[in-house]
């Protein structure tokens, strides 16, 4: 068996744990990184695309981001279709801030480039991962890789496994409130060897259902579908996720070109939130706390926000012996989690028409998105948390005072 030494183990090298170990590393935190896959693995797994400007500005202050700024695609809006009506949001205009289309893939890439090369604190294809020690002050997490026991002993683990990882369950039930929500819809993903067909996004909205055709490049396209969450895999062959995207996207006939089919996904549309996102000696960061139906896509970003504040508390911790933002973690991201789940939810209720849907649910979507395209106050609103600026903003002071007692 061989015993590691270091200040912070960090298990799960997805965004979320490797941009922790970067940051950590760069204000001189040892961290040692355990993840199941393998390096080829991460960076060919296709999921998120679309980078708020927050997230941007991290990877930019973290010198992550030179390819990005010469790759990344710049969003100043996207376009919202529904009832055979384009209409064009611009963020930029509303608000002054442009969303970036750069795969995550991409963002491990640069994320995994940016490790110094052997330095022997990332190791890949670990088995039988555990953790232990957490209510204590020398947490571990053993680990098994080519046939040889490993444990590193820590001061702190980071809990950056996603949703089907070891860290949550590690915390004792009693401990834990995980939150959680089934929406009706899954989506159909197809990543599309075809250039996209709309040089910006489009969420359409379809009496037959929601469609969103983004992309990954100019030659590669991701698109999207909505299907009933009770639906078959065999009910969805390729001609009719093709038929279905072309219709509910309103694409003209002579237009509708298809591409070869690169990847296609099935994504359930569920929300979950564990609570508290920390118990003894271990924090949870990203998918291993919480997960967003991808409608808003604030998966990614919300991570990479987790990751940041939680090497900024540990950073204060050992630098500085600060105790407060470590232990205020969980309290410091609940809201800004919360505030992203609502507008994911408040965003798929309004993109995806029930199975259920009468006329009057049709008229009344319409009207609602007819007010998010009228460049007034909803708009503005609607910008603000489409970007993500709405998190980074400290709470506003309420405008309404707290009532002495409720008066009759
Ligand atoms: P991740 O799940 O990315 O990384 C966790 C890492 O931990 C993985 O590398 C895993 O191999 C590793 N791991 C797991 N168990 C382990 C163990 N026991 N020991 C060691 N390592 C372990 N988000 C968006 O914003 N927009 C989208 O369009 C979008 N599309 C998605 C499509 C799909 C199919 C999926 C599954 C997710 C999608 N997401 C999207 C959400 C996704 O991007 C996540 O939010 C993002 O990956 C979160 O990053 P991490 O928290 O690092 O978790
Ligand atoms: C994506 O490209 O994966 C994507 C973009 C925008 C969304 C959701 C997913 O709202």
């Amino acid at each position: 068996m061989r015993t590691l030494r270091t200040q912070v183990a960090v298990v799960g090298a997805g965004p979320a744990g490797l941009y922790l170990s970067h940051e950590l590393r760069a204000h001189g935190v040892d961290s040692v990184v355990v993840e199941r896959c393998s390096r080829e693995h991460l960076e060919r797994r296709v999921r998120a695309g679309l980078l708020e400007e927050g997230t941007v500005r991290l990877l930019r202050g973290s010198g992550l981001a030179d390819r990005l700024d010469r790759q990344g695609l710049v969003h100043d809006g996207f376009q919202l279709r529904f009832d055979d009506t384009v209409q064009r949001i611009s963020t930029t205009s509303l608000i002054g801030e442009p969303t970036y289309i750069y795969g995550q893939q991409e963002v491990v890439k640069d994320l995994l480039a940016a490790r110094p090369p052997d330095d022997g604190s990332l190791h890949f294809d670990a088995r039988d991962v555990q953790i232990a020690g957490i209510t204590g002050d020398h947490p571990s997490v053993a680990f098994t890789a080519d046939g040889e026991q490993v444990v590193v002993e820590a001061d702190f683990i980071a809990g950056c496994d996603g949703h089907h990882g070891v860290s949550r369950a590690s915390i004792p039930t009693a401990s834990l409130v995980v939150h959680s929500r089934r929406y009706p819809f899954d989506w159909i993903g197809l990543l599309v060897g075809a250039a996209p067909f709309a040089s910006e996004l489009v969420y359409s909205v379809h009496a037959r259902g929601f469609a969103l055709a983004s992309m990954r490049t100019p030659e590669v396209s991701r698109l999207y579908l909505q299907t009933d969450a009770r639906d078959e895999q065999s009910d969805w062959p390729h001609e009719r996720i093709w038929d279905e995207l072309w219709q509910r996207l309103y694409v003209e006939e002579g237009r509708r070109t298809r591409g070869a089919v690169l990847e296609q996904v099935r994504v359930p549309l569920r929300a979950t939130v564990a609570e508290p996102m920390q118990f003894g000696r271990l924090f949870l960061v990203g998918d291993a706390a919480h997960i967003f139906p991808p409608t808003a896509a604030k998966g990614l970003n919300v991570a990479l926000e987790d990751a940041s504040v939680l090497a900024h508390a540990l950073i204060g911790w050992f630098r500085r012996g600060e105790a407060g933002p470590l232990e205020g973690y969980s309290a410091a991201r609940l809201p800004a989690v919360w505030r992203a789940q609502d507008f994911s939810a408040w965003l798929t209720w309004l993109f995806h028409p029930a199975a259920d849907a009468t006329a009057f649910d049709h008229r009344r979507r319409t009207a609602s998105l007819t007010r998010l395209a009228e460049a007034g106050s909803s708009a503005v609103a609607f910008a603000d948390e489409y970007v993500g600026r709405s998190r980074r903003r400290p709470p506003a002071r309420s405008y309404v005072h707290e009532l002495d007692g409720m008066e009759a």
